[in-house]
């Protein structure tokens, strides 16, 4: 969807910036009541140890060990030379609505579908011949055009694309959905999950419903959905076993992705964000007081920010002025609008929020890829 000049499309993007305040404002008061959980959660999350105690040396051996990446792979060389690598390769791969070059990508398909998928030169439309693998599902296709037949089963699926010319490759991950159909009585597979909105926001095709969820098992949270991020960063904070499920769009971690690269290009040193709230099931959202439309329930917002140095759970002081305040989350949300005139940035553009910190939380920053400018 474009921007529109059109005083109705202004009144809607100002109107989402306010639900989107309000809900802040209501997550926030309900953290308070939550926040025993949420701590227990910081510090039991496998995630979130990894990435307080793991060096990048020790990340980088846990992605040989765990067979997700080979040590010759470009791909799994981010973040072990003890400076930071954007991990973009040298093609492009572009499906659908989104082109990436990242050279780990998660992408939601619904089961049974056929994902076309383009490798090309970078910042050009001319196809590049590669050598295509998949860990399930049928590849076809000729030279830089490919076809996946998408498993009918839910689950997760890998495609590998190797290019010659130049010499690099990419790994998506392709997470197949569980049918949002399958839901019965508000639940999927045992996960409370509540309701979407049966109508979307003003008509707009980006507050429809999902048409189906990822599903999520404990051995699944380390998963690399990005090159510097991990699934489990995206789950809801609701209490339940697994499985669990939830929603992380392409465009919401190439935003984070760019931001994360962003942060590091100004001396800042940090191998992730701290992803303090990702995906919210619909049930969650409203329990904790949030209006029915949050960009959250649809997988494409992060509520986000530095802890480096130290390492503390709290947003870093990544202005520099020897406080850690709001103006930390502004400074990041300057890095965001320092993008706004970037080409790549024009599918990834959304709302940003800057939040003081309060009794149940620090500051942090909201961004999201609603596809209309929202600031507040
Ligand atoms: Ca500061």
């Amino acid at each position: 969807m474009k921007i529109a000049a059109r005083g109705g499309t202004r009144r809607l993007v100002r109107r989402a910036a306010r639900d989107e305040s309000r809900a802040q404002s209501g997550g926030a008061a309900a953290a308070r009541w939550l926040s025993p959980v949420t701590r227990a959660q910081r510090w039991l999350s496998p995630v979130t140890r990894a990435q307080r105690w793991l060096s990048p040396v020790v990340i980088a051996g846990a992605l040989v060990v765990g067979g997700v990446a080979r040590s010759a792979d470009p791909a799994s060389v981010v973040a072990t030379q003890g400076r930071f690598e954007e991990g973009r390769a040298a093609f492009e791969m572009r499906c659908d609505q989104t082109t990436s070059e990242l050279r780990r990508l998660a992408i939601p398909v619904m089961p049974g579908t056929t994902f076309r998928f383009e490798v090309l030169q970078r910042g050009s439309r001319r196809r590049l011949d590669a050598r295509v693998e998949a860990t399930a599902g049928t590849l076809t296709g000729t030279v830089g055009d490919y076809r996946w037949s998408v498993p009918a089963d839910p689950g997760f699926a890998e495609i590998r694309i190797r290019t010659a010319s130049p010499p690099d490759s990419m790994s998506l991950l392709m997470m197949v959905l569980t049918p949002l159909t399958s839901a019965t009585d508000e639940h999927l597979g045992g996960y409370r999950l509540g309701t979407y909105p049966a109508q979307a926001l003003r008509g707009l095709e980006v507050y429809r419903p999902p048409r189906g969820l990822v599903r999520v098992e404990a051995q699944d949270v380390e998963r690399w959905v990005s090159p510097h991020f991990q699934l489990g960063q995206f789950l809801c904070k609701q209490e339940g076993s697994y499985p669990k499920f939830l929603l992380v769009r392409p465009r919401l971690l190439q935003k984070l992705e760019r931001l994360l690269g962003r942060i590091n290009r100004e001396g800042i040193s940090t191998p992730t964000l701290h992803v303090m709230s990702g995906y919210r099931t619909p049930f969650y959202n409203h329990a904790i007081g949030n209006v029915k439309y949050s960009r959250h329930i649809y997988g494409d917002a992060a509520d986000v920010f530095v802890d480096a140095s130290p390492q503390d759970g709290m947003m870093d002081d990544v202005n520099h002025d020897g406080t850690i305040d709001k103006r930390d989350a502004q400074f990041l949300a300057g890095l965001v609008e320092s993008m706004f005139h970037e080409s790549f940035f024009t599918p990834l553009v959304g709302g940003v929020g800057t939040y003081a910190a309060n009794e149940a939380h620090g500051p942090f920053l909201h961004v999201d890829t609603r596809g209309t400018r929202a600031r507040w």
